[in-house]
């Protein structure tokens, strides 16, 4: 049985990949941070599971990376872990180097220190990000980089320490260069789901407007579940090599949020430029979405557009498995039940306060 150590494990994909992994047989061991609120949503039906285990350990805690590392001597690790929010780290950038750079440093170190070096294969979640002010679309392994936030630069640098190390000391190590993957368990601050979940309040009466910041930058979306394949794959290839990530499709934050308001029932039109362009729904002639500067970065990326073609060729991976489509209508699907879940414990919650108050229940 193979031993794997996933940091970020409580994150959308640490929690896809651990069900992954246990799937493959493997003995999943996950870092874990201590919270006052229960954070651990997305891997809840996971505990208990024979061969889940949890350890705490922090990037920027050397000490308990050691720890960890030591204890589970594990045959492969998958770096996730990171503070993985662009806009965040314009106002957070000392701690994003510190987690996103440096963390990945005290990784390898770790490993090294451990005598894990020759056996080990390490997984670096790396990023799009990394093309960020982009000189070619699409992108592929050898388009050059230009990050253009301080989460992109953090990152370069644990792109270029994974290589390093790889050089250096021979370590079957690589990066994922992946591009923008998204899901149900998905963080609600970022753009897709922020949108899907606004869509589904809207429909179902719970929020009257969303408020985003630049319609037009364009990604390339794919599935979360499909992109953790591509991980393992990653480390099973015979040379430690990085990889491309993508679907090869990209579409302005504009066409998801109108696919995803049509899949919650809505047909909208967009009017005006800029911070004036509005959302209108098309039946009512109600302004249901806005931009708000607020949502404006320093600097953005607006041109991200992967080539998976080595992907596809080295590691047989299918780009299109789950489509653009798909990807909106499940996020939606998914969040239009979580609405009327919350709509009915309202109500209950309601009801129960009223009968307790008119003495029916006591
Ligand atoms: P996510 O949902 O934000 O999860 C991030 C994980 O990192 C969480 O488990 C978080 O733990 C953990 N973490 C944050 N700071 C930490 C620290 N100081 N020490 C230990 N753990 C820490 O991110 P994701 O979408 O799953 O992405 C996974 C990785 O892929 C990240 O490295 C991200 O930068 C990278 N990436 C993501 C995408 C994408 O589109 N999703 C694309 C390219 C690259 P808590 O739960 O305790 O906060
Ligand atoms: O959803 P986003 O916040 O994702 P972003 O910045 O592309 O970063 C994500 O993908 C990266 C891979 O390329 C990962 F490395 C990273 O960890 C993360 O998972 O924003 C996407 C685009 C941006 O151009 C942003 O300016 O959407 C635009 N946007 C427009 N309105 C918005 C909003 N983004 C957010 N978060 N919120 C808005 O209201």
């Amino acid at each position: 049985m193979k031993t794997a150590l996933i940091t970020g494990i409580t994150g959308q994909d640490g929690s896809y990949l651990s069900e992954f992994l246990l799937e493959k047989g493997y003995d999943v061991h996950g870092t874990i941070r201590r919270s006052s609120v229960d954070y651990r949503e997305r891997i809840a039906h996971l505990e208990g599971h024979p061969h889940f285990h949890l350890h705490y350990a922090d990037l920027g805690d050397s000490m308990s990376l050691l720890q960890v590392v030591g204890k589970v001597r594990p045959d492969e690790i998958y770096n996730l872990a990171a503070q993985s929010h662009v806009q965040v780290s314009f106002d957070a950038p000392e701690f994003t180097a510190d987690i996103d750079a440096t963390g990945v440093l005290r990784i390898l170190e770790a490993v090294r220190q451990c005598g894990l070096a020759a056996t080990c294969r390490i997984y670096q979640a790396s990023t799009s990000e990394l093309y960020g002010k982009v000189e070619q679309v699409p992108q592929n392994e050898s388009t050059p980089f230009h990050p253009y936030s301080p989460y992109a630069v953090a990152k370069l640098y644990g792109y270029w320490i994974v290589k390093e190390y790889r050089e250096a000391y021979g370590m079957f190590c690589c990066s994922g260069i992946l591009f923008n993957h998204e899901s149900e368990r998905r963080g609600e601050t970022f753009v897709t789901r922020k949108i899907t979940l606004a869509a589904a309040r809207i429909a179902q009466g719970k929020q009257d407007k969303l408020y985003l910041g630049n319609l037009s930058s364009r990604r390339d979306w794919g599935y979360a579940k499909d992109y953790v394949e591509c991980m393992w794959l990653i480390l099973q290839n015979e040379r430690p090599e990085d990889f491309v990530i993508a679907t090869g499709e990209q579409h302005t934050v504009r066409e998801f949020c109108q696919l995803a308001f049509r899949y919650a029932g809505i047909k909208l039109r967009f009017e005006g430029e800029g911070v004036h362009e509005k959302g209108i729904d098309c039946a009512t002639g109600r302004v249901l979405v806005e931009v708000s500067e607020d949502f404006y970065r320093p600097t953005d990326v607006v041109n991200l557009w992967g080539d998976p073609t080595k992907a596809q060729q080295e590691l047989d991976w299918n780009p299109t498995k789950t489509s653009f489509e798909q990807l909106v209508r499940l996020m939606v699907n998914a969040d239009m039940a979580k609405v009327a879940v919350e709509r009915a414990g309202e109500e209950v919650r309601t009801n129960l306060a009223e009968y307790l108050e008119k003495g029916i229940v006591k």
